[in-house]
């Protein structure tokens, strides 16, 4: 038998390519060296820094499937997970802004643009000068987003965008808009239109306060008869799996993400529990304790060896996006049970900014929550093995 190593029990290092590795180590050296001193005092003043979009930029850390051509890295979906996950370990507001820019944005631009509109956009998307957000939620549609609102009418050489977007990262501080609306010219299918800042008609108004992913801003984007030319259209897909072929991407890097922030509560925990002592012992030796250890060691072990193995089913193009739901469902809930109980592991330390675990707790909310809720996706699921769908 070989040895133990007690925070990477299945020894997931040893599974990666040397490339994997290298770049996991280096988005793990850019976010605890650059991201995490500024965490606490972002989060507790709600700012929001874009600079730090051009910083992943420069490191590569955008856009990690997108061929390189476009500026992006032509790297793994493997790839894509770890760096999540690292840049995560630091706050899921972090990695919601990359994720938002690489999943939601570059990849649509990628998949479904033209030529011209991949050379416009991709290479400022990959290097951070160009902010970008994806707008499919709406006020009254959120986990059915296909009773969205937002029309885009015909008009000579273009089209006529109405409506309001709701819930919507990075759009505040955006230059690039992926914008989900029902098409008249198209028999009201929903088409992607790719919208840039300053558009006469496009306002992004921030949703104050928000007692979550503090670091990463959130907004409403209103549509007030937006003008757009044709070339504003995304040309190669219509149909709401134009946007789920995005969140496929994007809510597998959460479940990767999710983890990273619960390896972080449960290492605090580890460390708080061999510091501090009540009754003349280390807490961390007590039964209870170590119970709780054990718990969060094996949930994130699992839970990433899932994510390793969707991975490389994604790599090989045969990942499907009933697997996504399972790992996004699980991961989520779980390291969201995880920060809980980091918290309360910490006692009465656990609610301080300081100890930084209420932080990812608070966070964890908002990442169960998005991309599919926990029971949306467990519908999904039992959809898919049921063939009764129960959504109504
Ligand atoms: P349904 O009948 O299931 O499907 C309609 C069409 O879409 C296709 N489709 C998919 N295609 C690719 N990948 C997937 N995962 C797909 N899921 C569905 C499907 O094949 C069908 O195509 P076609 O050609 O036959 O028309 O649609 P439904 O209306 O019954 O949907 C139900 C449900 C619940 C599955 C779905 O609407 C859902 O997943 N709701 C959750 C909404 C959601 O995830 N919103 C995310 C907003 S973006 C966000 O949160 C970003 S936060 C990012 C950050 O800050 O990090
Ligand atoms: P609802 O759909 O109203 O759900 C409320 C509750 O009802 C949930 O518990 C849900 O599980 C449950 N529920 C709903 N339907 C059913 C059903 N059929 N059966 C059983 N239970 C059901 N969206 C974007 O488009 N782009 C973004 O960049 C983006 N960023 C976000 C950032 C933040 C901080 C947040 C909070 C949200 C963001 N979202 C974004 C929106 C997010 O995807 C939605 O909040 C999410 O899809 C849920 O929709 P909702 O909030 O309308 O909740």
């Amino acid at each position: 038998l070989g040895g133990f190593t007690w925070d990477d029990p299945f020894r997931l290092a040893d599974q990666l390519s040397e490339e994997e590795r290298m770049l996991a180590e280096g988005a793990r050296s850019f976010a605890q060296e650059k991201l995490a001193p500024r965490i606490v005092e972002a989060f507790e003043e709600e700012t929001v820094e874009p600079a730090i979009f051009a910083e992943m930029g420069e490191m590569g850390l955008l856009g990690i499937t997108v061929p390189e051509e476009y500026g992006g890295l032509g790297s793994s979906y493997v790839s894509y997970g770890l760096v999540a996950r690292e840049i995560e370990r630091v706050d899921s507001g972090y990695r919601s802004m990359m994720s938002v820019q690489s999943s939601l944005v570059m990849y649509p631009i990628y998949a479904y643009g033209s030529e011209e509109q991949r050379k416009k956009y991709l290479p400022k998307l990959a290097s951070g000068e160009w902010i970008g957000c994806f707008g499919l939620t709406e006020p009254d549609a959120g986990s059915d987003p296909g009773s969205m609102k937002t029309r885009a009418e015909k008009i000579d050489g273009g089209y006529r965008l109405t409506g309001s977007k709701m819930w919507i990262s990075n759009a505040p501080v955006a230059d690039v808009f992926v914008i989900w609306a029902k098409s008249d010219a198209h028999d009201g299918k929903i088409r992607g239109f790719v919208l840039d800042k300053g558009t006469k008609g496009l306002s992004a108004p921030k949703v104050a306060n928000k007692l979550s992913l503090r670091a990463s801003v959130t907004g409403e984007v209103v549509l007030e008869g937006v003008e757009v030319g044709e070339e504003a259209l995304l040309p190669h897909v219509q149909g709401l799996k134009g946007p789920f072929g995005c969140l496929n991407r994007a809510r597998y890097g959460i479940a990767w993400g999710a983890l990273g922030a619960a390896e972080f509560c449960w290492h605090a925990a580890r460390q708080y529990g061999l510091d501090r002592k009540q009754f003349g012992k280390p807490i961390a030796q007590t039964q209870l304790f170590q119970k709780k250890l054990a718990d969060m060691q094996t949930e994130i072990a699992l839970g990433l060896q899932g994510c390793l193995r969707v991975g490389r089913l994604m790599d090989e193009a045969q990942g499907a996006p009933e697997m996504i739901s399972i790992l996004k469902r699980n991961n989520c809930g779980k390291a969201l049970e995880i920060a809980r109980m980091a918290r309360d592991m910490h006692g009465g330390n656990g609610i301080s900014a300081e100890f930084q675990v209420i932080r990812h707790m608070l966070n964890l909310e908002t990442v169960n929550t998005y991309e599919g809720t926990h029971d949306v996706h467990a519908l999904i699921l039992g959809r898919a093995q049921t063939g009764l769908q129960a959504f109504f």
